[in-house]
């Protein structure tokens, strides 16, 4: 890992200081919940985390709409004020594997709307200029266009906190870097992000590939008797037995990215500035001014720990 010794110092970013008061950080939560596992886990990971304050959630990709459909449930199921949290479809695009969204097949809510995505983001943005963090853990395309909607829009977003990339190693531990999902899914859209001037912060391959919830970690979960959990646990089976890519332990990808947000715990970034090349490679280059904040590595353990807590409470 030469490439790392040549990188500026770590900064601990956003961590309040000891005995600091702040109110809820507002966040809209951008997702493609329904084709891996962890969009779901990084949901339930946000609604336990009281530094966030939830305004919507907003689907990107495939059948958004379906999509849209299984966040309405899974909040309906938590319920309370969960139940009435805005969701909005927004982009669609090309049918992609999506087992988990036959779940929520029929559920209607008057909070689940139908379209409309990227205008409601436009609207609470434009309602707080300068607070609202977007946490986007699918394909950039909602984002983009939210970017492309309205000039100087970007300047109105406190940050995008996004799962996505690949900076010094890929998938496997050892890979080398390679396009990842999200980015390559919609490289143009990455890119429109990455040189919006938005404060961006980053949980790539390097710091997520290897967050594996293990059988005991889910055992933990499951067993907490909530018919949230219960939810989990159903999409969870739903995916292991139809997922084409045979992931049998869950990663935390997404989940990576609510945790920066806020932290509850300090998190090493790394100013980087990575340019989006049109196969959707993440490559950091030298000279320029940094365009985001990159994890590069966090601590397995205590990063799975804490998250299971939150699932726990
Ligand atoms: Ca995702």
């Amino acid at each position: 890992m030469v490439a790392l010794c040549v990188v500026a110092a770590p900064v601990f970013a956003q961590q309040p200081a000891v005995g600091e008061k702040h109110d809820p950080a507002p966040v809209i939560f951008d997702t493609d919940i329904g084709t891996d596992i962890d969009d779901a886990y990084a949901l339930a990971v946000l609604m336990q985390r009281p530094e966030l304050q939830v305004l919507g959630v907003t689907t990107v990709s495939s059948d958004a709409v379906a999509r849209a459909r299984l966040a309405a449930k899974l909040l309906a199921v938590a319920g309370g004020r969960w139940a009435s949290l805005p969701v909005y479809a927004g982009i669609s695009t090309p049918i992609q594997y999506m087992k988990q969204v036959e779940w929520a097949q029929g559920f209607e809510s008057p909070s689940l709307h139908p379209s409309g995505g990227v205008d409601f983001m436009r609207r609470e943005i434009n309602k707080r200029p300068g607070e609202i963090t977007i946490i986007a853990v699918g394909e950039l395309t909602n984002v983009a266009a939210l970017l492309d909607a309205e000039p100087g829009i970007g300047k109105k977003i406190r940050a995008i906190a996004l799962m996505g990339g690949s900076i010094y190693r890929g998938y496997a531990a050892g890979s080398r870097p390679e396009p990842e999902w999200n980015i390559k899914s919609n490289a143009a859209a990455a890119r429109t992000v990455f040189t919006a001037g938005v404060p961006l912060l980053v949980a790539p391959l390097d710091s997520t590939a290897d967050l594996k919830m293990t059988p005991e970690m889910r055992v933990q979960v499951f067993t907490r008797g909530t018919a949230f959990n219960d939810a989990l646990a159903a999409l969870n089976s739903i995916w292991r037995h139809t997922n084409h890519w045979n992931g049998e332990n869950p990663t935390y990808f997404d989940v990576l990215a609510v945790q920066l947000v806020q932290p509850r715990k300090p998190y090493a970034l790394t100013p980087l500035r990575i340019e989006v090349t049109g196969d959707g490679t993440t490559r950091p280059v030298t000279g320029g001014k940094p365009n985001a904040e990159v994890a590069l590595q966090v601590d397995i353990a205590s990063f799975m720990s804490d998250c299971i807590t939150l699932l726990n409470r």
